[in-house]
């Protein structure tokens, strides 16, 4: 179902229009209330009056988390505090968090954005609604949470931890959609299996997954496991939270992003160009509604391409494809990009392991190396030595043809990798603490 047919069909020289007037009045905002702007816009010698199309913003600074940091915590809200209705908060790995703020019309837009996600992903009034993103200072929580209430559903406001209660209330209250992490969905299914409780058998639909990368395969797992249609959902605290982009049920291929309320870019990384139409490279998203902190121009980090084509399901903003890793996150082992979400996809293509796993990155001798550890399924890990043995070859050699990448796999026990209540950990880089 479309949520605002108003908006979400906007014919596109109707979305370009309307993207042109607003990122006009969010220019004229922050070049007076927002000093990291004014002194961005005279560093670059750009005034805001010269952006007279959209693809004049190709000759604005970029926004870094850096800048969020530096300014920590309210440097860039473009309104004084007593506007602000709502902080929350991502926490890095490092450092200080990085702090946004929310006026009344941003919760209220974001509600909208949020029930408009619901709805494509195909859920509506009268479903109960599982949210177990966490609540607290990451958006996950109450951003499905207004979200689920503007759509007029039950919301069932669970937030992420104690998975055995999960269930129970999951098949008490008779659930029909699940908000979660892919892994913490994953991890449910395991969990109510050994609850004796399938959850292929219970009410539920449909799963909005997100905050973290994962694969179609994984999507798979997920969608076979809950006996569900699992829908990806992004956003990223900085630019709101969840709710920035989501697939439609109808196709589950690309992710629709909210045009008229924010446009995308995608550059090469390493060199800060526009890439060419449909290329993969950095997504760089601009808010043109945020009242609180907007952002111009701001470098999420996350690789996709842009989809163009017109989609099925009538919904006329562009589509995100499939998020395929962090720049940041990208592993280079000796001299080899990999991205994590490409491992995932070559094991969750072989049988007999289970979807957990975890990489090892370590240096010795002055060369990289790489582990992965997998789980093997209780039938294979009951197999005989040479069988495991196989598998772990197997694996090898697919990640090598696949990424030319050497690695060293470890099969381990069902169940021995830690699971995850949010965000999965997939990666320990060893080598950033020598
Ligand atoms: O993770 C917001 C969110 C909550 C999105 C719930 C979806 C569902 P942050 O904690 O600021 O915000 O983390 C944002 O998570 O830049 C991506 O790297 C990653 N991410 C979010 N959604 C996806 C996705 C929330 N569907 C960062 N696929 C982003 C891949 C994702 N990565």
């Amino acid at each position: 179902m479309i949520w605002n047919d108003d908006f979400e069909t906007l014919p596109r020289e109707a979305i370009a229009s309307l993207q042109l007037k607003r990122l006009k009045q969010t220019l004229d905002r922050v070049s007076v209330a927002v000093p990291l702007y004014r002194e961005k816009f005279s560093a670059a010698k750009v005034e805001t009056a010269q952006i007279k199309s959209l693809d004049d913003l190709r000759r604005l600074p970029f926004t870094l988390k850096q800048d969020l940091r530096d300014n920590y915590p309210y440097g860039m809200f473009a309104v004084p505090l007593d506007e602000i209705v709502r902080i929350h908060a991502s926490s890095g790995t490092t450092g200080k968090p990085t702090v946004v703020g929310y006026t009344r019309r941003d919760i209220d837009i974001w509600a909208e954005l949020m029930a408009r996600a619901f709805a494509a992903a195909g859920s509506h009034r009268g479903d109960v609604i599982h949210n177990a993103y966490g609540y607290g200072l990451f958006t996950g929580g109450l951003g499905a949470h207004y979200g689920a209430e503007r759509l007029g559903a039950s919301v069932i406001p669970m937030s992420g931890g104690n998975t055995k209660k999960q269930i129970m209330i999951m098949k008490d209250f008779g659930s029909t959609v699940l908000t979660c992490t892919p892994s913490y969905a994953l991890y449910l299914a395991e969990a109510a299996l050994e609850e004796g409780i399938d959850i292929r058998k219970l009410p539920l639909r449909i799963g909005i997954h997100g905050a973290e990368p994962w694969s179609e395969q994984m999507r798979s797992e997920i969608e076979e496991k809950l006996g569900i249609k699992a829908i990806d959902i992004y956003g990223l605290s900085e630019i709101l939270g969840p709710g920035v982009a989501i697939e439609c049920v109808e196709e589950q291929h690309g992710l629709h992003i909210w045009e008229d309320h924010f446009i995308p870019e995608i550059i090469n990384p390493e060199t800060g160009e526009r890439v060419p139409a449909g290329e993969k490279g950095e997504l760089v998203i601009t808010t043109i509604t945020k009242e609180g902190i907007p952002l111009i121009r701001y470098r999420t980090r996350d690789i996709t391409r842009l989809i163009v084509e017109p989609c099925t399901c009538g919904r006329t903003h562009v589509r995100l494809e499939r998020m395929s890793g962090r720049s940041d996150d990208m592993l280079i082992i000796r001299g080899v990009n990999v991205f994590p979400s490409q491992i995932e996809s070559v094991l969750f293509s072989i049988e007999g392991i289970e979807p957990h796993y975890q990489l090892i990155v370590d240096r010795a001798d002055n060369l990289d190396t790489l582990e992965v550890q997998v789980e093997v399924n209780e039938q294979t890990f009951s197999d005989e030595i040479k069988v495991l043995q196989n598998l772990s070859h197997h694996i090898t050699k697919d990640i090598k043809d696949l990424l030319g990448v050497t690695c060293k796999v470890r099969l381990v026990e069902p169940k021995s990798i830690a699971r995850s209540e949010g965000k999965a950990q997939r990666v320990i880089d060893k080598r950033l603490d020598k």
